[in-house]
């Protein structure tokens, strides 16, 4: 298949409709992908035959390291630890839910390049995040290539604080700080999103957007797109867990950072330095097939004109 733009995620190009017939996709896939591709998500079944007990081990492992106490239906589950990031590093059912060989063949598929997890983040109880877009935290070089994956591990009580997304805010304009006017050098914040609180809560009264909750049983999925507008609802019932693990993928040879925290018109990247969950092996930076010089510091550039172009790497944690 010739892709006339390479730079665009398959789902996201505007020639979606008229290449999906080339993308091999059997009917599921067709739906997810059409989903995907007119409103930024797409719910699924967690293709794994092992899920059930998977999530009961996790639960027990995880559990103890949150500081709630779970056994007593009525105690606050709220008041402690939110969540566990990157606990694929000691939790092989965690890291066997991010490298799902099924999930991984669909989001290369649906995207045009191979997809590798790249951090987990496993929840007792509902974030209540505001809406914010994952853009802004890890964004690429072509846009886009990015996207989350949020499993249900229990069936989510409408009281327990569920997911929230606004269907076809992936087509909004991405934030950027060029967009919003301030600098990226700027990195006293209680959280990365903050500064576009603003600017979304506006395109949302534009647009005039219909928040959507999500409310799966346990084992259903939802994939959202990286410019997909979302966030975790008020938990209105304290007493309630609403146990989920988020992946959060990349895809090859492309170059990562952190909007939030770069300046990209004068060349300042907040870049990241990652490796796959799936097989623990460093995804360079790349560009156009060609590897970004490595950032560390003892190590010399191969090429001064992308360190002039890419700027000073530093790791930022979501
Ligand atoms: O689970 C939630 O409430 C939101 C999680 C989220 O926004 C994320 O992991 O990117
Ligand atoms: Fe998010």
């Amino acid at each position: 298949m010739t892709n006339i733009f390479p730079g665009l995620p398959l789902i996201e190009s505007p020639l979606f409709p008229k290449t999906k017939a080339e993308m091999g996709l059997n009917a599921e896939e067709e739906r997810i992908a059409n989903d995907l591709h007119e409103k930024g998500y797409a719910i699924l079944g967690f293709p794994d035959h092992h899920l059930e007990e998977r999530i009961e081990r996790i639960k027990a492992r995880l559990g103890p390291h949150y500081g709630i106490n779970f056994a007593d239906p009525a105690s606050d589950k709220t008041n402690s630890e939110r969540r566990i990031q990157d606990a694929w590093q000691f939790d092989e059912d965690v890291r066997a839910i991010a490298a799902n060989q099924v999930v991984l063949d669909l989001l290369s598929k649906l995207y045009g390049r191979r997809a590798f997890p790249f951090q987990t983040l496993n929840f007792p109880v509902g974030t209540q995040q505001d809406a914010h877009t994952d853009f802004v935290h890890f964004s690429s070089l072509p846009e886009r290539f990015m996207c989350g994956v949020w499993l249900a591990m229990e069936d989510i009580s409408p009281d327990s604080g569920p997911l929230f997304y606004y269907p076809g805010s992936h087509r909004w304009p991405a934030m950027t700080n060029a967009l919003v006017g301030r600098r990226g050098s700027d990195r006293n914040l209680a959280s990365a999103q903050d500064p576009y609180g603003p600017a979304w809560r506006a395109l949302c009264d534009a647009y005039g957007a219909q928040k959507e909750i999500f409310l799966p049983l346990k084992g259903q999925a939802v994939i959202w797109s990286a410019n997909l507008l979302h966030g975790g609802c008020h938990q209105n019932n304290p007493t309630l867990t609403r146990w989920s693990q988020v992946t959060h993928y990349y895809f090859d040879d492309c170059i990562y950072y952190t909007p939030a925290f770069s300046d990209e018109a004068v060349g300042q990247f907040d870049l990241r330095n990652l490796a796959s969950i799936a097989d623990g092996a460093r995804r360079p930076n790349r560009y156009l097939g060609e590897n970004l010089p490595d950032m560390l510091p003892e190590k010399k550039p191969r090429n001064p004109n992308f360190l002039r172009r890419f700027g000073k790497a530093i790791r930022h944690r979501f």
